[in-house]
């Protein structure tokens, strides 16, 4: 877009192109989209450094620098296979993609796969928050205002959400759909309905690590159906959570 010694990206003659531009994910042209909040964006380069080289979205979007890692628009949703996407502190706000209600055909805003997303505030609408398949981390991610719920497991594998802080959800923060170890740690959570579910009615074994936790106004902590899954814990604060581990059988929560 510029020819900046660390290069954004070009499109043309039809294509990504610009022997100093980071490769582009684009479908014909660049757009700014409303500039605002002052002018220091000239010398920033930090606001187009968000994509890591696994990631890929078919939408354009559009972004700016008015404050920390800047503001990221996004019309469709974040694939991240393999490999990390930094956000630096970017702020994610979906567009067409869900209203953040308790609808359950809102579309995600990160499908990860084996991958690790760090960096970044998904801010309201949450939509149906974060997808994960296989082995991922999630890094030092904050939802604003959890949509539908904050993050799914989709698929099989171990997941380790680390840092971060999820608000306002009005059920669900981290559900769990397949047989996983989930660990959650240094993470805060404020007003929800639970904290972590594993999918209502489910019986498959999951491990739930729950570490170094903060959680202020809720139903429940971890909550599921399933006698095989275990559920150990350390370092949980609890602030007016109504009831924190809804099991079967007490013998499945243990300290560690
Ligand atoms: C509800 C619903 C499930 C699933 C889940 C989710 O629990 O009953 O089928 O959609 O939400 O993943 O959000
Ligand atoms: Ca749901
Ligand atoms: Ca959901």
């Amino acid at each position: 877009a510029e020819n900046q010694a660390t290069n954004t990206a070009v499109y043309q003659n039809g294509g990504c192109g610009g022997s100093n531009s980071e490769m582009m994910h684009c479908n014909g042209y660049i757009d700014f989209g409303t500039m605002s909040g002052g002018s220091s964006s000239s010398s920033s380069s930090s606001s187009s450094s968000s994509s890591s080289s696994s990631s890929s979205s078919s939408s354009s979007s559009s972004s700016s620098s008015s404050s920390g890692g800047g503001t990221k628009y996004i019309t469709s949703t974040i694939e991240v296979n393999g490999g990390t996407y930094d956000g630096g502190g970017q702020r994610i706000i979906a567009q067409g993609m869900g209203d953040g209600s308790q609808d359950e055909d809102q579309k995600p805003i990160f499908k990860v796969t084996n991958g690790t997303v760090k960096n970044v505030r998904i801010a309201a609408p949450g939509c149906d928050g974060i997808h994960v398949y296989g082995n991922c981390r999630i890094e030092n991610v904050v939802w604003e205002d959890v949509g539908e719920d904050a993050l799914t497991v989709k698929g099989s594998g171990t997941t380790t959400v680390s840092g971060g802080s999820a608000s306002s959800a009005s059920d669900k923060i981290f559900q769990l759909n397949q047989q996983c170890t989930f660990t959650v740690e240094n993470f805060t959570a404020s007003t929800f309905g639970c904290f972590v579910r594993q999918n209502g009615g489910t019986d498959f074994a999951c491990t739930i690590y729950v570490n170094n936790v903060t959680l202020n106004n809720g139903s429940y902590g971890v909550r599921t159906d399933s006698s095989s899954t275990r559920i150990y814990y350390r370092n949980v604060n609890a602030s007016n959570v109504s009831t924190l581990w809804k099991v079967p059988n007490s013998s499945q929560v243990q300290p560690y």
